[in-house]
């Protein structure tokens, strides 16, 4: 009799992948000591124990440390994509082998996105593990049953966050979500120099392409954009940033960077690049500016800032060039080369964001569990912060692993922060 739906413990690609997937794992680790000493530490108090974690988050090898860590501290876990482009199939096989309730694998159709969160649902979890806010919505829309066992969550990305904040102000999120993304350790190395070494890394296996000398664009200059606009400077490319904030485009402007519409960046661009969150940043007549050659990509967590039925209304013929590289012909002759078919490039195209800074990020999301584990039952049905003593323990913990020292203030030093009896 064929197993159902519900029965299944897993769905990945190709289990034969996963000898394969544990090499990659197994790298990772090497260099993410913080969720190693956070494993290490509570493999004996197993606080976890009890606690059914489903998470939607991308399927890569450093998801896999967190997943172990996870495991470790006694919880069970089931895991989906969060991006049908963004799983490393091996490392899916690998997680599968380890008793894993994984349900991934790259190129997943819409039907089967969903189908798989559905199936980390059969699970009933006690806890959610977010990044983009898919699983969440899932709960509320498709699955409301699952509130009363569900004692909170946590949501790992800028955007995401966004729109848990405005459920939350309309009263409709039903229970409690720790905001992984707001935790200094996390966006203020993540966002920006993950997202600036990953996403260069994504453009370079997808074209190979000379970034010296180029017009390298960035729509958006927040932290995300400023990574990338950092790091195409360092490979020798003149870059021009657009933005819809003044006080963002006016530190680009300080730190050399030119300013522009996205009218105006359209003619004289090379490569661009869009990390706003926002939809619609790149649309028709910016791509019938465009020069012939022009590369476009994105970063952002949604695929919406490229609009592609604006640019697939303007193409004669396509043709896919090399992997995550699509070549659109234009009927004015033009041609424009799409990477990752306009999603995150630096996950679709590559490996996402290097170990040693997901290990920040993963730490805290292993700390938002451990919180809603253990008071997730006091907090609110809104969105909350980590305690901010958290973020120096764990770079504290980053700084011992770099053999890196920090001085420590006295206790006259200490004392003189605070008196307000002497002046200069
Ligand atoms: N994200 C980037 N690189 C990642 C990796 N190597 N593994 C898992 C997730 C990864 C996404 C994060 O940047 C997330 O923090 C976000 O989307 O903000």
């Amino acid at each position: 009799m064929s197993t159902t739906a519900e029965e299944l413990t897993y769905k990945v690609a190709d289990l034969s992948l996963a000898d394969e997937g544990r090499l990659l794992i197994d790298w990772a680790e090497s260099r993410m000591p913080v969720l190693m000493q956070l494993r290490e530490k509570f493999a004996k108090t197993q606080p976890l124990k009890g606690q059914r974690i489903t998470g939607c988050l991308h399927v890569t090898k450093e998801t896999a440390v967190l997943i172990r860590t996870l495991v470790a501290a006694g919880a069970e876990v089931a895991w989906s994509g969060c991006n049908p482009l963004s799983t490393h199939d091996s490392v899916a096989a690998a997680l599968a082998e380890e008793g894993i309730r994984m349900f991934a694998w790259y190129g997943q159709s819409t039907e089967d996105f969903y189908w798989s969160i559905d199936r980390t649902l059969d699970f009933k979890p006690t806890l959610t593990l977010d990044d983009g806010a898919d699983l969440i919505f899932r709960v509320h829309f498709e699955h409301p049953h699952l509130f009363d066992g569900i004692i909170g969550g946590s949501e790992e990305t800028t955007t995401g966050v966004h729109r848990l904040r405005a459920m939350a102000a309309d009263g409709k999120l039903m229970y409690p979500v720790i905001a992984v993304n707001d935790a200094e350790t996390k966006w203020d190395f993540d966002n920006v120099y993950g997202t600036g070494q990953s996403s260069l890394d994504g453009i370079l296996r997808a074209t190979s392409v000379l970034l010296a000398g180029k017009n390298f664009v960035t729509a958006g200059y927040g932290h995300c954009g400023k990574g990338c606009a950092m790091r195409a400077k360092g490979m020798g490319a003149n870059v021009i940033t657009t933005e819809v904030k003044a006080t963002a485009a006016l530190k680009a402007t300080l730190e050399g960077v030119r300013v522009m519409t996205m009218d105006e960046a359209a003619k004289v661009g090379d490569v661009f690049i869009t990390t706003t969150g926002m939809k619609d940043v790149i649309v028709k007549r910016h791509f019938e500016s465009m020069k012939d050659g022009a590369i476009v990509c994105n970063t952002g967590h949604y695929d919406c800032e490229l609009n592609l039925a604006d640019l697939n209304s303007i193409t004669k013929s396509k043709r896919e060039m090399r992997a995550n590289c699509v070549e659109y012909t234009l009927h004015n002759g033009n041609r424009i080369y799409v990477l990752a078919e306009g999603r995150l490039v630096n996950l679709a195209a590559a490996e996402g964001h290097p170990s040693e800074v997901m290990d920040m990020s993963f730490a805290n999301q292993f700390q938002a569990m451990m919180m809603l584990a253990d008071r997730g039952k006091d907090l609110g049905n809104g969105v909350h912060e980590l305690p901010e003593e958290l973020d120096q323990e764990i770079a504290k913990i980053k700084m011992d692993s770099m053999g890196l020292g920090l001085d420590v203030l006295t206790p006259e030093q200490i004392a003189y922060a605070t008196d307000y009896s002497q002046g200069t």
